[in-house]
């Protein structure tokens, strides 16, 4: 049985919005953070060495790294659905944003969020150029979902649930004001109403309210 082990407003709720996408069977388990570091419990740091969230157990397999679970959960369990094969028109879109969501939006927002907490001058050159370049982010994804409905095109795709916690629940910990990218707020709107969002958002995190404007 596939176990997704989910700690509370993490990265993780990736993994659970997957599953009830496709609607397999899987087992959550739910950690709660640290209320004073804010990090991943032992028994959660216990489960992979890397000691970080997404983790998923499967039989004798211990997988960590959300891209890397999402693959796998794909491979074994989508039987073709919410990826686009390489002969798609949109394939090359599909896999850039697949990976822009935890190697530049995600990367950077966890810079951001690091040097903030240094409590550096509002000037300091680190500093804004990160701001910057999560700035510049943002405007990528913003025209992208201007001209699409969605990452890939017009197809929903595992590039949409990688990206959605950096959008939304990262910003727990990173407050971004989406003012300046009305198209992102509607992209939140159409993928925030999914039915499988939702039930996804109340098993991982029962009763948080859902950042998606
Ligand atoms: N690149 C990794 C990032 C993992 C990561 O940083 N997870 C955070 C949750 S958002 C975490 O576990 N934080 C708690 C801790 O480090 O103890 C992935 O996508 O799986």
């Amino acid at each position: 049985m596939l176990t997704v082990h989910h700690l509370g407003k993490s990265q993780s709720e990736r993994i659970v919005w997957l599953c009830e996408e496709l609607g397999i069977p899987y087992e959550l388990k739910r950690y709660t953070r640290d209320s004073v570091t804010m990090l991943a419990p032992p028994d959660y740091k216990a489960l992979h060495p890397i000691g970080a969230a997404p983790v998923v157990t499967d039989g004798d397999l211990v997988l960590a790294e959300s891209g890397a679970i999402v693959d796998y959960i794909i491979a074994k369990y989508g039987d073709g659905r919410l990826v686009l094969r390489a002969d798609h028109p949109d394939f090359a879109q599909f896999l850039y944003w697949f990976h822009f969501a935890n190697g530049t939006l995600q990367a950077g927002m966890g810079r951001l969020m690091l040097l903030n907490r240094l409590k550096l001058a509002h000037d300091n050159p680190m500093l804004v150029a990160t701001k910057a370049r999560v700035d510049r982010a943002f405007d990528l994804v913003d025209a992208r979902v201007r001209e699409a409905e969605y990452l890939a095109g017009s197809s929903f795709t595992t590039a949409d649930i990688m990206i959605g916690f950096s959008l939304t629940t990262m910003r727990y910990f990173q407050p971004y004001d989406l003012a300046r990218w009305p198209n992102v707020v509607r992209y939140l709107g159409r993928v925030g109403a999914r039915p499988a969002y939702r039930r996804a958002m109340e098993k991982g995190d029962p009763g948080m309210a859902l950042l998606l404007s």
